[in-house]
């Protein structure tokens, strides 16, 4: 069966860095797969955001992407981003070591996410349920400490 994969190397103005996997098989659920280094212990909210864009650094990626116009969510809801992925978890040493599955991120079609970008944040996703004006927008996670353009990187 096809396969395709991408690849993320998100940076960001405070040593915060990585490289991101992903993987798609035929129509099965996106891997992406990696680890992130020179993050705060704890956890950090992780999405995709709507524009591959890094002219003006992590912020002009723009809002999660979310093509189906729903609420911020967590990656288990019916009602989210198409983009929110939850939190990663950053041990005492500040490495993050990532291994995800979803099904709402595609690498191929009209929502593929290649040429969007990935954004780590300084604070803990909310998942929408924190009761803060951001958290159906953003799950008030904070800034954004690094992020990387997706992109393809072959077709096997
Ligand atoms: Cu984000
Ligand atoms: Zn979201």
């Amino acid at each position: 069966m096809a396969g395709l994969k991408a690849v993320a190397v998100p940076s960001g103005s405070e040593n915060v860095k990585g490289v991101l996997h992903f993987t798609q098989e035929g129509n099965e659920a996106t891997k992406v797969f990696g680890r992130i280094t020179g993050l705060k212990p704890g956890l950090h909210g992780f999405h995709v955001h709507s524009m591959g864009d890094t002219t003006n650094g992590c912020l002009s990626t723009g809002p999660h992407y979310n093509p189906w116009k729903k609420d911020h969510g967590a990656p288990e809801d019916e009602n989210r981003h198409a983009g929110d992925l939850g939190n990663i978890i950053a041990g005492e040493d500040g490495v993050a070591e990532l291994s995800i599955q979803d099904w709402k991120i595609p690498l191929k079609g009209p929502h593929s996410i290649v040429g969007r970008a990935v954004v780590v944040h300084a604070d803990r996703d909310d998942l929408g349920r924190g009761g803060h004006e951001l958290s159906k927008t953003t799950g008030n996670a904070g800034g954004r400490v690094a992020c990387g353009v997706i992109g393809l990187q072959s077709a096997v």
